[in-house]
């Protein structure tokens, strides 16, 4: 049987990438990640990305690049990463996190990110636009 596929965006504005801390599930709060979630079924990727940070954050996002590789999450599960643009919005924890974070160069290790994350965060990092 196929993976389900996580998505997740490393958002830039202004030089610096968006962290965000989960709230739940309980194993995972406190943690921080590349929001995003679940796609769903006749969606791209890219589409759900989009979807997922509008129902997160309030935001509105254009996918850039994807991040080569594909890494394992819970049993079932694997996540897929994408660079994207904030195009319009403030983005607020709405759903699934408690603070947000924007990160600017080397401030990467600044969160404890999900370990499941760490190796997307530091390409993301190293594809960080100019402010
Ligand atoms: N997840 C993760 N890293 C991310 C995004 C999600 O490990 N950057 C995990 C957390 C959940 C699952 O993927 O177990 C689905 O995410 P969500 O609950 O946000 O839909």
């Amino acid at each position: 049987m196929n993976d389900r596929v996580v998505v997740a965006g490393a958002v830039y504005d202004r030089g610096r990438l968006l962290a965000a801390r989960r709230s739940a599930p309980p194993e995972l709060a406190g943690r921080w990640e590349l929001p995003g979630g679940k796609l769903e079924p006749g969606e791209s990727g890219e589409q759900a990305l989009v979807r997922e940070l509008r129902e997160e954050l309030g935001v509105e996002t254009e996918p850039l690049e994807r991040i080569p590789g594909e890494w394992p999450l819970k049993p079932g599960y694997v996540l897929r990463v994408w660079t994207a643009r904030l195009v319009s919005g403030v983005p607020a924890p709405l759903q699934d996190h408690d603070e947000l974070r924007w990160l600017g160069p080397g401030e990467s290790d600044a969160v404890d990110w999900l370990d499941q994350d760490l190796p997307a965060v530091a390409e993301a990092m190293r594809r960080l636009p100019d402010g």
